[in-house]
């Protein structure tokens, strides 16, 4: 392609939003992993906080020094919800949820309340009950100006409301809804903010990750709050993905959350499986913990990504999804998996480990979707090294969904099936160490258009 072409087509992209980016690399043997520092070391040099959910009772040993070692924020996993902290009426179990946050202020980490309005894992004393609107309205504001009142100053930021759409973006019938309408959500957020002013003040949701009707619905209810001077400070995107399936437009989306002036935070990012594993899902579930980290790096006001358990042994999806698992950053024995260091290359970190699929010498390479349209969508991969060189390149991939090649530029690229290959040009086969190449491209799409794994060599 000639290089007017190029340029015109590469102009094309600018500002548009990335969705996502992916990794794998060059197929040998991983070396021992250089040493970066923890995760929540890169996540600080970039301006971002990296969390996991935990368990209280397991924060000893092994699991525990990891807990403090990598993570700058904990979020309990289960021990603020209404059941856990008032399971009789009136009677208040705090252990566990003063536990956690005992030991976050112990290790210098920030807290993440979860949750104080959800539809789920409610005492049955209250679930059970006939209340008048009147009497819903004043058990929450107490549960509210308890919870929040009794940790005040101690938590970054709270989920206030859980999970309050539908899939196609009406309300969920709910205790809450049901008893209260909608505005159960902006007094909520009012009483919230009155027990802790300090707090920024969530609502989370899942399958709000990419632009699609649900998240469209909560982007008009943070628009209408804020409109209306409801104390609203972020949005959580909870991300419990299936493997290969990020969504493309997932940095467009936390784009245009922080363009109505909130924070955004990935709350319960994890990535389920068909089990067994093996080394190519360990190696897609990498690019896919890399791209959601990677759209949060790429938003000032993505304010970091929580991991919902870091280890497969302490996931709620095995029970849940029967047949699925492996879903989080450790695996049961605690030792990293590749997508460990998906979210180290994420946050700028060398990265280079990960059962086989880690670059040999540190050349890798990151896949972008650029913009997307109906049918359509331009895409950008970046080969970059750090402690190696290469003097010619070839990257490839597998377009899993159905997607078709239709343009290149900065690469010679053919498409058979789903197998994509992209070579150099005679320019740019020579990636320095410290530098990177990019190239372009177009492509059609219908259904889905996940991100790939891309290797390199
Ligand atoms: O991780 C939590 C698990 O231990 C509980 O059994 C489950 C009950 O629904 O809740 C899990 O956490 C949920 C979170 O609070 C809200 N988003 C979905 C999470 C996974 O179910």
């Amino acid at each position: 392609m000639r290089t007017s072409h190029l340029l015109s087509a590469r102009r094309s992209l600018a500002g548009l939003a990335t969705a996502a980016a992916a990794l794998l690399a060059l197929g040998a043997a991983p070396s021992a992993h250089a040493a970066d520092p923890p995760l929540r070391d890169l996540a600080a040099a970039q301006g971002k906080v990296i969390g996991t959910a935990v368990t209280g009772s397991e924060l000893t040993g092994t699991y525990g020094d990891i807990t403090g070692r990598e993570f700058g924020s904990l979020t309990p996993g289960n021990a603020m919800k209404w059941g856990s902290v008032e399971p009789t009426r009136g009677s208040f179990d705090w252990a566990e949820a003063d536990q956690i946050v005992a030991f976050a202020q112990a290790h210098h980490q920030q807290v993440r309340g979860h949750t104080l309005v959800w539809h789920s894992q409610n005492p049955s004393w209250l679930t059970g009950g006939s209340w008048t609107p009147a009497q819903l309205s004043s058990l929450l504001q107490n549960h509210i100006s308890t919870e929040v009142g009794r940790y005040q100053g101690k938590i970054t930021g709270w989920d206030v409301v859980n999970e309050p759409f539908n899939e196609d973006g009406t309300y969920r019938s709910t205790l809450w809804y049901d008893g209260l309408g909608a505005d159960y959500i902006a007094s909520a957020l009012t009483w919230a903010h009155a027990a802790d002013p300090a707090a920024k003040l969530y609502i989370n949701d899942y399958n709000v990750e990419g632009v699609n009707a649900k998240s469209t619905a909560l982007y008009n209810l943070v628009k209408s709050l804020k409109a209306r001077g409801v104390p609203i400070d972020g949005v959580g995107l909870q991300a419990h993905l299936v493997l290969g399936q990020v969504p493309a437009t997932l940095q467009q989306n936390i784009q245009r959350f922080a363009d109505l002036g909130v924070d955004v935070a990935i709350t319960e990012l994890d990535v389920r499986m068909q089990l067994p594993a093996d080394s190519g899902k360990l190696a897609q579930q990498k690019a896919d913990f890399k791209a959601v980290v990677g759209a949060c790096a790429a938003v000032t006001r993505c304010a970091g990504v929580t991991v919902w358990g870091f280890t497969d042994s302490d996931s709620w999806v095995p029970s849940t999804f029967p047949g699925y698992g492996a879903a989080t950053p450790y695996d049961e024995s605690y030792q990293p998996k590749p997508a460990y260091y998906g979210i180290a290359e994420a946050l700028g970190g060398s990265g280079g480990g990960g059962g086989g699929t880690a670059p040999a010498g540190g050349c890798s390479a990151a896949y972008t979707v650029t913009s997307q349209w109906n049918s359509g969508f331009t895409g950008q991969v970046r080969i970059s090294c750090t402690g190696a060189s290469l003097s010619s390149w070839k990257a490839s991939w597998s377009f899993g969904a159905g997607q078709q090649l239709t343009q290149a530029w900065n690469a010679g690229c053919t498409q058979s099936g789903a197998a994509v290959t992209c070579s150099n040009i005679s320019y740019n086969g020579t990636v320095p160490d410290g530098g990177s190449v990019t190239f372009g491209f177009n492509a059609n799409w219908s259904g889905s258009n996940p991100v790939p794994a891309v290797s390199v060599g």
